[in-house]
Parts: structure tokens; sequence; C-alpha cells
């Protein structure tokens, strides 16, 4: 998957950079993992920042069967990434915006605790969250020196029928104007079905670690499911429901619409 991606983003005509690392996962287990970045613009000084993760979570443990088992994660990672890829193809195909655009694809975002484990959270004598190892790694050690965007977008769980984004918490307490910008855009766009003008709790996502150690202001679009029994999540999330059943190309389209005409306007 991971020269998949570069090649993609290769042909695309982006700027490629690998960005490998390794780090313990809650459970002690050594990982190599590896984040993929794609810029276009290279040179540009003032820069845009969209990702997603492009790992997916090793086991359904919020199904009622196989939850040592692996599942697609079409919507939990892939839509994210189908989106960043489509943007790719439209930069090479058309006149790319003023701004300079990188696409960051993170690792490791899924790797969090097994439902049925129950971890400390200290490493080294530190509190640690054992999700989101790629973006913990990036935000300190970003792909370029002295990297900086003048603002960033995650894209997480995008690709769902029937999807509703919520002005999530994170977001709001980082980066409100971008937020409001987006969803401004999104309402311009006929996508306020999509975009809904309400607060959603935080998360804990991508999008707050590169706030907090890259300083890159970040917010996220990630579904909310205001009726979930399970905080936050849609009834599909880590499960074998997350597959391509579940995805709808409607929603795909409002997200990137959004996300591409946020850039191209800048
Ligand atoms: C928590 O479950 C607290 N964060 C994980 C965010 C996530 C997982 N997004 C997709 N999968
Ligand atoms: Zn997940």
């Amino acid at each position: 998957c991971a020269e998949y991606l570069l090649r993609r983003l290769k042909e695309y005509g982006a700027k490629v950079y690998l960005q490998p690392f390794s780090d313990i996962a809650y459970n002690g287990t050594r990982l190599y993992l590896r984040n993929i970045i794609g810029s276009f613009n290279p040179t540009a000084k003032k820069r845009i920042l969209l990702a997603a993760h492009w790992d997916t979570r090793p086991y359904a443990d919020k199904d009622t069967e196989g939850r040592y088992e692996p599942f697609d994660g079409a919507n939990d990672g892939a839509s994210g990434v189908a989106v960043l890829l489509e943007i790719a193809r439209i930069f090479h195909t058309n006149d790319m915006p003023e701004v300079g655009v990188d696409l960051v694809f993170f690792d490791g975002e899924d790797y969090g605790e097994h439902a049925d484990v129950k971890v400390s959270p200290l490493k080294d004598g530190l509190v640690q969250i054992w999700w989101c190892l790629g973006s913990q790694y990036w935000s300190l050690h970003p792909h370029v020196q002295n990297y900086s965007a003048y603002f960033g977008i995650l894209l997480d769980m995008v690709g769902a029928k029937n999807a509703r984004f919520y002005k999530e918490g994170g977001s709001m307490q980082f980066a409100p104007k971008v937020v409001r910008k987006v969803w401004k855009t999104a309402r311009s766009l006929g996508y306020s079905n999509y975009f809904v003008d309400i607060n959603s709790p935080g998360i804990t996502d991508d999008h707050i670690f590169v706030n907090r150690d890259a300083h890159i202001p970040m917010i996220s679009i990630v579904e909310y499911d205001p009726g979930s029994p399970s905080y936050y999540f849609p009834p599909y999330h880590h499960t074998r429901k997350d597959n391509i059943d579940i995805i709808d190309k409607q929603t795909l389209q409002a997200v990137g619409e959004t996300v591409l005409y946020t850039v191209y306007t800048e």
C-alpha cells in the first residue's frame, strides 16, 4: 500500500517524501511505520496541509465476532486517503492553486489499545497516547526542517453514506477560524446537509498533535454520530461493517469539493 501511494503521488507530479520511523505499541510490539508526504508547489511559501491516516486498525474490536481479525477500514482510513489521491490527480490534470499543498498520509493512527486490554498511560514515565503514532512523530519531526503551514485539514471517516460532519471540539479550540471558513465554503457549495452547523465534543485524532506540537492550526473533518452509545462514533466503527458497502460517492464528493474549493480560493 505504501508503494502504491508513493507511485501514485509521483505519477501526479508531487515531490515525495517517505518518513520511516519506529515506535512501541501499547502492548510492547515494536512497530515499523511510515508516514508518506506528497508536496505540490514545493517552493511556495504559503502552504496548506491536508492529511489522512493510511493505516487501518488491525482488529475489529467493536464487532461481535472476529474481534481479533482485521477488517477493510473502507471509511476509517481509506476514505480520507481516497479524497487526497483524487485531489492529487486534479492538481496534475488542472492548473495548480496559488498556494503550496502538502498531502500527508499518517501511519499508526489506529494502533490504539484493543478494547479488551487495560493499558498503562505511561511510557518511559511519561503520559502517552497510544493512538495517532504517525502524527505524533511527524509533528515533532516534520518532513522538512522548520516546516510550517498556514493551516491544515485532516480527513477521517469522510466517505460513509449519510455522514454528518460537526464542528469538532479540538478543531474549535485550536483553529475556529479555519472551521468557520471550511463550513462556510461547504454551505456555499450546497453541502450544509453534510457540514452541520453544530459543535460536537472533541476527539483525540491526528490534528491534535499537529496543533500542539507542530503549532499548525489544523481542523478535523470527521464523522460524528450524536446518537452513538459509544461516544462519537457511528455503529460500523471498528467493525467488519466498515467496508465498501457503507461508502457513498456523494459524501466523498461533498468533502473533496469543499476541501478543493478551500484550497483554490486561498
Ligand atoms: C479515539 O478513539 C479516542 N481516538 C481515535 C480516533 C480515530 C480512530 N479515528 C479513527 N479511528
Ligand atoms: Zn479507527
